[in-house]
């Protein structure tokens, strides 16, 4: 029961298992992974799908002949495995010529450059079938208030998601775009920190039903907020096109630890969210579940591969205690008791107007209503015992 299958829908960035263990501080402490290997590695422990950014593939600068070959390749492997691109994104963070940023470079020269290379990668992405393009604008921010004019910024960032939509729907494309916040590193303030901002920012668009977000746990956590209720509310303006998971312990720099390995009892909310949290108890969200963490670079390849493994583990094991949660009848009583489904009851009756609502004042004890007690702390408890296997 906890031996991933494709049909979990398990995928993971290129960078993920790929990344070196290069950080501020300290060099590389492993060697390149091949492509061809990741997804060979990737299908035998049960994984779905692979996501990468165009220079994750393909060297920033190649040649036009080299680009063709490891496009080749990465083809190659996935028909020999059967593994899928459900997600594709473009690297504008790692060149110099990235330093003040993309889409929101001050150099208007550089922004053009930025959404070429969008443009040729989306072509990419819609020929190997993907049908989520992730845009995480990394560098996109500022370090000084005064170096950055937000608004300008603003504008520049919607132009160019307006040319991208304008673009897959010129060239017919089935691909939506995602946008990942973040709230700061590499720059000291990003652009669209949250989810919030993301979510405001997508109502400007020229397509907005072209446009959602790709939440990532480590992210929200980063500016102390809960990343379950930001799903959450994604989900209600139906824009969760895409998720991030993985871990992250308080609000520090980007830890991307195994999903999981951060608040456990958020990622078991979540879990708990996309797939019980639909109608009738339905998954909530149908899209991948991709994996974007670090495996931390005290880790040989046995560790890169033990740590891919574990995201997808912990993610099945929180699946299963999730579902004995909802059926425990212990759980519903105290659901009830909490008032939880009471709250999908509109607070007015059908036809019920403010005149009759300013009428009702009468009937209502505000000091008896107070005395209540919710029963929270005692659910709270339950999903806890539930999650550690106690019950
Ligand atoms: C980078 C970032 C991630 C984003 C990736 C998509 S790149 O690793 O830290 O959170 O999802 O561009
Ligand atoms: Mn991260
Ligand atoms: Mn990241
Ligand atoms: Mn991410």
């Amino acid at each position: 029961m906890v031996a991933p299958t494709p049909a979990d829908k398990f995928s993971f960035g290129l960078w993920t298992v790929g990344w070196q263990g290069r950080d501020p501080f300290g060099d590389a402490t492993r060697p390149e992974l091949d492509a061809v290997d990741a997804v060979h590695r990737l299908a035998e422990l049960g994984a779905y799908g692979l996501s990468f950014h165009d220079d994750d593939l393909i060297p920033f600068g190649a040649s036009a002949t080299e680009r063709d070959r490891r496009i080749e390749r990465l083809r190659t492997a996935l028909a020999e495995t059967g593994l899928v691109v459900p997600m594709v994104t473009t690297n504008l963070f790692t060149h110099p010529v990235f330093k003040d940023g993309g889409f929101t470079s001050n150099d208007r020269q550089v922004r053009r450059f930025a959404m070429r290379k969008v443009l040729r990668n989306v072509e990419l992405a819609a020929e190997l079938g993907a049908r989520t393009y992730v845009l995480w604008g990394g560098r996109e921010g500022a370090e000084y208030d005064s170096a950055k004019d937000v608004r300008a910024a603003l504008d520049r960032y919607r132009e160019s998601v307006d040319v991208l939509t304008g673009f897959v729907r010129d060239r017919g494309y089935d691909l939506r775009f995602a946008i990942e916040p973040k709230p700061n590193e590499p720059r000291g303030d990003i652009l669209l920190p949250t989810v919030g901002h993301a979510l405001a920012f997508i109502t400007t668009l020229a397509h907005p039903e072209l446009v959602g977000v790709n939440p990532e746990v480590g992210h929200e956590q980063m500016a102390g907020l809960n990343f379950a209720h930001g799903v959450a509310q994604a989900l209600w303006h139906g824009k969760l096109f895409h998720i991030d998971l993985n871990g992250q312990r308080g609000i520090k720099y980007d830890q991307d630890l195994v999903f999981g390995h951060g608040d456990l009892m958020n990622a078991f909310a979540l879990v708990d969210l996309l797939e019980n949290g639909g109608p009738d108890g339905a998954p909530a969200y149908d899209g991948p579940r991709h994996f974007d963490y670090k495996p931390s670079r005290t880790e040989d390849f046995a560790g890169v591969w033990d740590s891919a493994a574990a995201n997808m583990r912990t993610y099945l094991l929180l699946r299963e205690r999730a579902r004995a949660f909802r059926a425990d009848p212990d759980v519903r009583e105290a659901l009830a008791t909490a008032g939880v489904d009471e709250l999908r009851t509109p607070t007015l009756s059908a036809g019920e107007t403010y005149t009759d609502l300013l009428a009702d004042e009468a009937k209502f004890d505000a000091d008896r209503a107070g005395e209540r007690g919710y029963g929270f702390v005692r659910l709270n408890q339950l999903a806890l015992e539930h999650l550690i296997g106690a019950r």
